[in-house]
């Protein structure tokens, strides 16, 4: 899966929240818009449950969000809730922004979907009798929820992170135009009733039923910040109803993903730049870093504690410097502005 481009492509895309995608609810391009992508045209990898019925994989006994290790069990999905079907997922760089893009298919035609994405970091698996399958959380794991009422007409999603024992407060990515989903819903988002084209899995079919498939775009760079993080691995799972503590019913068992939130873009250019313990604006021609990259700072001698402070633009640092020699930073934490 491309996970990280750090090359300039287009100033700005004209998709859903300035990426180049469309959460519309459908899979296909609407205009011929040169650079412009939905599932039919981007490349996404995927993952499939397991058949429907005895054999599918699910949660039981009760686990919950917060369950750690959750309980596996076998064949208990229940009809009226949500049979997840297929996971997938893509992501881009535009400009200093990261998207990742998700879609869950479902086999049942719910009113509703209270779905959760799980991302992790830790690339290891419980090694329970009864969980073999799920990843070991580590603090800082996250969970985009993907929450779906027909009556609000929106998709509702939050973010959490893993303290360690348990998720913390959902944070609203909707109002901050940090990520947006959508639901081939014709009364919701104008899909055409039962007919969206199926570039997922032929087995499927060469349509979509109504409901039976979300898609959801999160800018990581905005949602993130300076606090970036690799995910290896993600799962989706069902919770069955809109309550957060819900009992958790089927999921997809995790797929490897390299999903960095990290960035550092790389740009030569004219700068005007201030560097701390110096009075005057300096000029040059200069290789310019913006990175947030925990890695990458400690290489060029930068504290971490210098972040949150100095991460305003990109979720990163800025570092100007004549040659592109981050081993040897030049005085103090340059700020660069101007770029022209
Ligand atoms: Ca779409
Ligand atoms: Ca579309
Ligand atoms: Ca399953």
């Amino acid at each position: 899966m491309p996970a990280n481009y750090f090359e300039l492509i287009t100033p700005e895309g004209s998709g859903t929240l300035n990426s180049n995608f469309e959460i519309d609810g459908n899979t296909e391009v609407e205009d011929d818009v040169p650079g412009i992508l939905d599932w039919d045209s981007v490349a996404f990898a995927s993952k499939e449950d397991l058949p429907t019925g005895q054999t599918d994989d699910s949660f039981g006994q009760g686990t919950k969000e917060d369950s750690e290790p959750p309980t596996v069990v076998n064949g208990s999905v229940p009809n009226n809730k949500s049979d997840l079907t297929i996971l997938a997922l893509a992501s881009e760089g535009l400009g200093s922004d990261t998207f990742l893009y998700l879609a869950w298919l479902r086999a049942n035609t719910l009113g509703t979907a209270n779905i959760d994405f799980e991302l992790n970091q830790s690339g290891l698996f419980h090694e329970e009798e009864d969980n073999t399958v799920t990843p070991i959380r580590m603090a800082g794991d996250s969970l985009l929820s993907f929450d779906f009422t027909g009556g609000d007409n929106v998709v509702q999603l939050s973010l959490r992170e893993w303290d360690g024992n348990k998720w913390g407060a959902p944070v609203d990515l909707n109002s901050s135009e940090t990520a947006a989903g959508a639901v081939n819903d014709p009364a919701t988002f104008g899909t055409d009733p039962g007919n969206v084209d199926n570039p997922f899995s032929p087995a499927a079919g060469d349509t979509l039923l109504d409901l039976t498939f979300g898609e959801a775009v999160v800018n990581l760079s905005d949602a993130f910040g300076a606090d970036c993080r690799t995910f290896n691995s993600v799962y989706v799972k069902s919770r069955s109803s809109t309550s957060f503590t819900a009992s958790l019913k089927d999921f997809i068992a995790p797929m490897e993903a390299d999903i960095n939130t990290c960035q550092t873009l790389t740009l030569t250019n004219m700068a005007t730049a201030t560097a701390d313990g110096l009075d005057n604006i300096q000029s040059n021609t200069a290789t310019i870093k913006i990175t947030n990259d925990p890695d990458l700072l400690a290489d060029a001698g930068i504290p971490s504690s210098e972040l949150p402070a100095l991460a305003e633009r990109a979720g990163g640092v800025v570092l100007a410097m004549p040659q592109e020699d981050l081993l040897e930073p030049p005085q103090g934490v340059w700020r660069a502005s101007n770029l022209i």
